[in-house]
């Protein structure tokens, strides 16, 4: 096994033997496994394109595939044996097909003439022998810049997916994903074409990020400010995770006359702020912390918890038999709800459990300050700037991970100077979500945009600024300080740097599948750099 896709990978090098993510030896390997054999499949489907024929359910089934490597999302060997034997048939079909329709398919990938083991031990024996990120560049910069464009499509799928859900589909974002694939195999590719491909993957993630917001906000309609309870209120309950406003709105409709309250963990935090879910009675709060809280908080929440998409952690045996899984997630031995989306086990299991014996507040925090919410504010907020009452705005967003060193994204929301504005996003902040940090002019100085599912909003958000200003998102009063630790983020800095934005920190450290010839590249192009040894220092540069 050989995996260092995410920040918190062993050493800061690379997991060999189980995942710190708790991803066994085993799945690695299929993983690797059904990356190589989609890699086959992609070919085909770019072949198929060339000749008109374009099957949507492939489409769809290779943005499933690519999700369910991602980090924290499915732990489960009999799915990916599952994904693996259905690559193959459906690469073979399509060939098929292709080659009735007058197209042609080489055969000299690989990829193309796999066959499958008979059982599971054989293909995780053949997933070991492929060496797969190894083998995809014998020169370590060229496979560094292939390992990003990997990660990068894994992020991409990830919100292609997510739109998908909610009916959102752009044929390009798949021919796109095809040919990067497809590409992926290639070996005369020089330095220069590899940089371009890496953008060009950023580049599409904003096309898929962009019909993600259309689903989310044309389903649910524009989150609004809204303030969120935290802690318990009296009676049975449900706790979701994840990232699935559907999943979260069928939930909502299927418990409504249960009497349980349903209460967001995580990311989920700013479904409250959606009109057409906040309108629920039944729900209620925010339950849950910082990432690295999670197992401790679920093991002692009353109640029934559902996972929907990513990011989950293994749940402890004490708390397993409440835990249900939904999507692509999984688990060996963890209750899971099927397609249908029939979550009756779910309420059957929250009304046998405790629930909240007593009101416990908590406080709230404030959600909602999507695009469409902050963009009321602009000519208030440009004003500000005018004036002087708002000096900078600092956008510290991205992921949380378990790492002492992410203590420096709490400690730089601290120290941050009182007028300027902090914009956030994704699950870093839940290390300072709860913060009061007032107000300046009215504009609240802690702007929650959303789940990282929301960075183009965040995007938006920057470049109506920048068209009110009359100057480039570069020329802005604005600092991005990153906090990275999956493969969402990957392609959400991609699509930064597609899209020409510069000067970005990033944290808590830099990916180790990134070379240091592929960091001189990326610094001298977007000055991108890494945190300081602490905030202060970073603030203290940025506002010199
Ligand atoms: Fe290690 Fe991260 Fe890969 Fe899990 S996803 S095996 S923690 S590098
Ligand atoms: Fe968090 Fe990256 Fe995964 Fe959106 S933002 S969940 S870690």
């Amino acid at each position: 096994m050989f995996c260092n896709q995410c920040e918190q990978t062993a050493k800061g090098l690379g997991c060999t033997k189980i995942g710190v993510c708790g991803k066994t030896e085993g799945v690695s390997e299929l993983q690797d496994l059904l990356t190589y054999v989609l890699q086959g499949l992609a070919i085909v489907a770019v072949a198929g394109r060339k000749v008109d024929i374009i099957d949507a359910d492939i489409d769809r089934f290779t943005t499933e595939a690519l999700f369910g490597c991602l980090t924290n999302v499915n732990f489960d060997p009999a799915r990916f044996e599952t994904w693996i034997r259905k690559t193959v048939q459906l690469r073979d079909e399509l060939k098929t097909k292709v080659v009735a329709a007058g197209g042609s398919v080489s055969n000299e990938v690989e990829a193309l003439n796999y066959t499958p083991a008979a059982n599971l031990a054989g293909l995780e024996a053949q997933g070991a022998k492929l060496n797969f990120i190894p083998s995809l560049d014998e020169n370590e910069d060229f496979r560094s810049l292939k390992q990003i464009i990997l990660y990068g499509l894994r992020g991409l799928a990830a919100y292609t997916d997510h739109a998908a859900i909610l009916g959102r589909q752009d044929t390009e974002v798949y021919s796109y994903i095809h040919q990067a694939l497809a590409d992926l195999t290639r070996k005369d590719l020089d330095l220069d074409e590899l940089v371009a491909a890496t953008l060009k993957c950023g580049e599409v993630n904003l096309r898929a990020m962009e019909l993600l917001d259309t689903g989310n906000t044309g389903t649910y309609g524009h989150p609004v400010p809204t303030p969120v309870p935290l802690g318990a209120k009296t009676g049975k309950a449900i706790l979701v995770t994840g990232h699935d406003l559907k999943d979260f709105h069928m939930l909502l409709e299927q418990t409504k006359d249960k009497g349980i309250n349903i209460y967001t963990h995580g990311e989920m935090l700013p479904c409250h702020a959606y009109p057409e879910l906040k309108k629920y009675a039944h729900f209620h709060g925010h339950y849950g912390t910082a990432w690295q809280n999670q197992q401790k908080e679920m093991a002692v929440f009353p109640g029934a918890i559902l996972f929907t998409t990513n990011c989950i952690q293994k749940p402890h045996d004490s708390y397993k038999d409440n835990v249900f899984t939904t999507g692509l997630v999984g688990w060996p031995g963890i209750n899971h709800i099927g397609d249908d989306k029939d979550f009756s086990p779910v309420i059957e299991r929250a009304l046998a459990l405790p629930g909240f014996t007593a009101d416990a507040p908590n406080g709230e925090v404030l959600t909602g300050f999507a695009r469409n919410t902050v963009l009321i504010f602009a000519d208030k907020i440009v004003e500000a700037v005018k004036t002087g009452a708002i000096k900078h705005f600092f956008l510290v967003g991205g992921c949380d991970g378990a790492k002492l060193g992410r203590n420096y994204y709490t400690n730089f929301v601290e120290q941050v100077p009182e007028d300027c504005i902090i914009l956030t996003l994704a699950c870093g902040k839940f290390r300072f979500f709860d913060k009061k940090l007032g107000n300046i002019d009215g504009i609240p100085r802690l702007l929650d945009i959303g789940q990282c599912n929301d960075a183009y909003s965040a995007i938006q958000i920057a470049l109506v600024l920048a068209d009110a200003f009359a100057c480039g998102v570069n020329d802005l009063p604005l600092s991005i300080i990153l906090s990275w630790y999956e493969q969402k983020a990957v392609v959400i800095l991609l699509t930064l740097l597609s899209l020409g934005i510069k000067d970005i920190r990033l944290g808590p450290t830099l990916p180790a599948f990134v070379t240091p010839n592929v960091l001189n590249v990326l610094v001298e192009n977007f000055d991108i750099k890494p945190i300081a040894e602490n905030a202060q220092e970073d603030l203290k540069t940025i506002l010199a």
